[in-house]
């Protein structure tokens, strides 16, 4: 067995059993895509991801890619190819595309689920396949010609990369200095250094590789809205027959050496440095300024992605230390203490192992069910039917809650990682187990694609206050119709309670933020409180969205019990157990971080640099 442990059994629950697609697809919303197609899909990636896709995820590790100045390219390890391939080739990455570019209708939570299996077993290898989701953001934004671009990107099979960083804009991307120079025949002349761009060479993997690269046309404005976007190839090719032409002046200039998710290259990379001008092509035509909306349509992807990798990293790491403890026998039994010639037991027996398995299992199942509620927002008819939400409505939850899929499941991955390493005991600490580089290579992710703390003012400032608590009021209604109509014959009363406390905790969190934010109008230091307290808010709300869906899980489960098989059953219990022991351990904190918001004050930013 590889290291990577799926979890289809609870893919299969959140889909069905809870968000139950399967009305939708067995009423034909999706074309051919029905519940039997869609399991045997779950199953089929189960087996490519546990098998050949995992198989290179340590080697790939101590071999990382090497990078050759002379010739601008990276030397990828073959092993890490051949997993590449085994996913790539098997035709998952056109799920939910544009037909036009050969897509398969399927609903989003399916297509994450599937995302969520290849994000555990070999994530970079998820990441160099950005390439069919990438060309149909083009064909989204693109001119009728450059929609043939994205179906020949498709089809080709091309590698795509997302360029927005440099070295003086990583967070504040509309610092970005990189130009375009407008050419006589309407194309453009890229010219700039950009930093940490994640595929930017992959070796032999791809015929071609097309950039979606930010930069400002000459004489345009400041900021992200001066911004425009350009389709920059690697290699030209012939917009009619497609033949592949001369190399375009697009180079890798250097590759990272990094703490983890070492395989992935982050490169960088130089714009018309080379005596042959990097050549683009502006997205939507020559309208300037619409980049940084269009490039939003990548991120909004990529920060799903992030979020789900960081998930299902946390969920293999919890399932190895699952399968480690069961096996592993140390000590007595707490309750025979007294008794030196006790058996000894594994050390599943021991309380405090219990609890640390209990809260691993609680925070992956939890944070898979946010990400599985956020992606049925992503369907205007699945999310009709999940929460009743119109089309506008649907887009409105989905942007609230993908700053807590990427922010909150990012922090929490990382930190419940470090309990499914504590509970190996030293041997976690060796690389003969995966928890050492599921640590190593999930840290990234509450950095990459705006950093937790542009993820909290995003949530604040953005999905909530601008957006005048529209989704937020929704979800607000969606956990009070959950709280007020008990379908568990009082079997859940006390976590509702608990619920209901968490509930009113975090909306007393936002109405402090609120405060704070019409005391700006007067007194813009205020909004530094606003910043104190950002984290503790996204955090906050990302408990209390865990506990609601585990909670409403765990009243699925209660249902599903009666005449459930030995297996189910055991998987039911384990659905009702986290849901409680998360209500009954987690969501009481709350309380103490409402009073910790309530009371913050701006000292901090008085404070003398100097005393730091
Ligand atoms: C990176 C990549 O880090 C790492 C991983 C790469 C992986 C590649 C492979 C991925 C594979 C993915 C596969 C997907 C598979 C999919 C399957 C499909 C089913 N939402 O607030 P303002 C826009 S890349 C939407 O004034 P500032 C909006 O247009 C680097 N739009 O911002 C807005 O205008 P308006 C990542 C948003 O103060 C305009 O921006 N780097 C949002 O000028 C201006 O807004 C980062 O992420 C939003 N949430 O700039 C940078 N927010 O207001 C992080 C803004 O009129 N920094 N817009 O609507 C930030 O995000 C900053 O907040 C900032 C601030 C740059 C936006
Ligand atoms: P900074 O922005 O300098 O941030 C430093 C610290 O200050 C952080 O803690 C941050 O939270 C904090 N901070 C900064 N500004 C604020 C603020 N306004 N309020 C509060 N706190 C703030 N970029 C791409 O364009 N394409 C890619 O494919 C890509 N892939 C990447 C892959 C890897 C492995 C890495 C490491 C980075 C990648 N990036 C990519 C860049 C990534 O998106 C940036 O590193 C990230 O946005 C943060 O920018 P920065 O590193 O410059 O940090």
């Amino acid at each position: 067995m590889g290291h990577y442990k799926s979890n289809v059994r609870d893919l299969e629950f959140n889909l069905f059993e809870v968000l139950k697609i399967n009305e939708a697809l067995d009423a034909g919303e999706f074309g051919d895509m029905d519940t039997e197609t869609a399991k045997g899909i779950l199953a089929e990636v189960q087996t490519l991801t546990e098998g050949p896709v995992a198989e290179s995820f340590a080697s790939a590790d101590r071999n990382p890619p090497v990078f050759d100045p002379e010739t601008h390219s990276v030397s990828i390890p073959e092993d890490f190819k051949k997993s590449f391939a085994a996913w790539y080739d098997a035709g998952y990455t056109l799920m939910g595309l544009p037909d036009d570019l050969g897509g398969m209708p399927s609903p989003r939570s399916l297509v994450w689920a599937t995302g969520e299996m290849m994000l555990g077993a070999n994530p970079a290898a998820y990441m160099y396949s950005a390439g069919p989701s990438f060309a149909a953001v083009m064909y989204e934004n693109g001119t009728e010609e450059q929609k043939k671009w994205a179906a020949t990107c498709v089809e080709r099979g091309w590698g795509a990369t997302m360029v927005l960083t440099e070295p003086d804009a990583g967070s504040d991307v509309g610092a970005g200095r990189t130009k375009a120079v407008q050419q006589d025949d309407g194309s453009w002349h890229i010219e700039g250094v950009k930093r940490f761009i994640t595929s930017a060479d992959a070796d032999d993997m791809f015929e071609n590789t097309f950039h979606l690269v930010l930069a400002r046309p000459e004489g345009a404005g400041p900021g992200t809205k001066g911004l425009s976007l350009f389709f920059v190839p690697k290699f030209h090719f012939d917009f009619e027959t497609n033949e592949m032409g001369e190399r375009n002046g697009v180079f890798v200039t250097g590759v990272e050496h990094k703490m983890g998710l070492k395989v992935s290259t982050t490169c960088e990379v130089t714009f018309g440095g080379h005596g042959v001008p990097a050549k683009g092509w502006m997205v939507g035509g020559n309208e300037l300024n619409q980049g940084i909306r269009q490039m939003f349509d990548v991120i909004e992807h990529a920060r799903m992605m992030v979020g789900t990798k960081a998930i299902s990293t946390l969920s293999t790491g919890y399932l190895n230390a699952l399968e480690f403890a069961k096996e592993r026998v140390q000590g007595g039994d707490m309750a025979e203490m007294a008794d030196k010639n006790a058996p000894r037991v594994t050390i599943t027996h021991h309380p405090d192992v219990r609890r640390a398995l209990i809260r691993q299992k609680a925070f992956a199942e939890g944070l898979r069910a946010v990400y599985m509620y956020t992606a049925a927002h992503q369907d205007e008819t699945i999310a009709a039917r999940v929460s009743g939400a119109d089309a506008e409505m649907a887009h409105r939850v989905n942007d609230l809650l993908l700053p807590i899929v990427k922010g909150v499941g990012s922090e929490r991955a990382y930190e419940l990682l470090t309990e499914s390493l504590q509970t190996f005991g030293g041997s976690g600490f060796l690389q003969d187990y995966p928890i050492e580089q599921y640590i190593r290579d999930a840290k990234i992710d509450s950095l990459y694609e705006g950093t937790t703390a542009i993820q909290a003012q995003d949530f604040f400032f953005r999905k909530i206050a601008r957006d005048r608590g529209t989704a937020v009021g929704h979800v607000s209604a969606q956990l009070k119709k959950f709280l007020e109509n008990d379908a568990s014959n009082g079997q859940l009363a006390a976590e509702r309670e608990l619920l209901a406390t968490a509930m009113a905790d975090v909306e007393a969190m936002i109405a402090t933020c609120f405060e704070h934010l019409m005391a700006a109008q007067e007194d813009p230091k205020r909004l530094y409180t606003i910043g104190l307290a950002s984290v503790r808010v996204l955090m906050g709300f990302g408990d209390l969205v865990m506990g609601w869906r585990l909670l409403e899980g765990a009243e699925v489960a209660l249902g599903a019990l009666e005449g459930a098989d030995d297996d189910d059953k055991a998987f039911y219990n384990g659905k009702i157990a986290a849901a409680r022991w998360f209500a009954a351990n987690e969501l009481p904190l709350l309380t103490a971080t409402r009073g910790i918001v309530a009371g913050m004050s701006n000292d901090l930013m008085e404070l003398d640099e100097a005393a730091f």
